[in-house]
């Protein structure tokens, strides 16, 4: 039997009460370790570099095996940038090679820079006209119920490439996940940890692509942008990307 294990944390009450978004986490598990993860959730929420967390909120939720779909883990690859500027810059090259529109992709960008605070979730962007298409506000659509398939498998893929650490282990999961929906072109990511200041293009076309810098190191404000097809099922893909139980595999070498 395989769980589900969410967390959510924010600072000056619950996320619905107006408290500030701390940190996030999402697994599926076997039993024998639902105890291991809620702890470590439970200490990243309590020693978050964007602040101390007043509210923290942990669900486990059983997941009926018949309901889990495998997707592929997305390949891995590095673009160069030096600085801020270069990094965006290579950032709306890549959201155009995958189908997005200039202006869509410059949208993308201007959205996050402008966000008083970080979301918990993603903004979903039409990828031609670079219009918000979802209701959400400043909730987001959250990404939830994935995890990899075979986790050392997976700790030992990224590895290989000099990988390791929670940001890219979950980013991968999580745009592995967001490439599989249908109607999805491309994301955009960079962190909202302070110190944390490399981000990504994802798509189904040409895999994870890590900028090495999207924003300055200081800066607590970042966020997701997942582009979609001018006509999408809009609440069919959040439903997909909010409830799908979802495990990423690594293709076979
Ligand atoms: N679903 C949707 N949006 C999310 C989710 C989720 N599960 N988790 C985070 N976000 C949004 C939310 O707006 C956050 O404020 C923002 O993304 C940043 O989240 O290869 O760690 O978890 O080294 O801080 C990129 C790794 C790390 C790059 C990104 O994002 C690399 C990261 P964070
Ligand atoms: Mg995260
Ligand atoms: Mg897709
Ligand atoms: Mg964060």
């Amino acid at each position: 039997m395989l769980y589900s294990v969410k967390m959510r944390s924010a600072q000056g009450g619950p996320h619905e009460q107006g408290g500030r978004h701390i940190s996030g986490a999402e697994r599926i598990l076997s039993e024998e370790k639902i105890e291991q993860a809620i702890v470590a959730m439970l200490h990243r929420a309590q020693k978050h570099q964007r602040g101390m967390a007043d509210f923290i909120s942990l669900k486990v939720e059983a997941v009926k095996t018949a309901d889990i779909f495998y997707r592929p883990l997305l390949p891995l690859s590095s673009c160069q940038a030096d600085s801020v500027m270069a990094g965006r810059k290579a950032a709306v090259e890549e959201l155009v090679k995958a189908g997005v529109s200039t202006e869509a992709a410059a949208a993308g960008i201007s959205r996050i820079i402008n966000l008083r605070d970080s979301m918990r979730g993603a903004m979903l962007l039409d990828a031609d006209t670079g219009l918000r298409v979802d209701s959400l506000g400043e909730r987001g659509v959250r990404v939830s119920k994935m995890d990899c398939d075979n986790s050392e498998r997976y700790e030992a893929r990224l590895l290989e490439k000099g990988l390791f650490g929670d940001h890219v282990r979950e980013a991968l999961v999580l745009a592995s996940k967001v490439a599989s929906a249908v109607g999805v072109v491309a994301e955009l990511c960079w962190s909202d940890d302070p110190e944390y200041v490399t981000g990504y293009v994802a798509s189904a076309k040409y895999g994870y692509k890590r900028i090495p810098v999207l924003k300055e190191y200081g800066n607590p404000i970042g966020g997701r942008v997942f582009f979609v097809e001018h006509g999408t099922d809009v609440q069919k893909l959040i439903t997909y990307l909010q409830d799908q139980v979802v495990l990423i595999r690594p293709e076979d070498k």
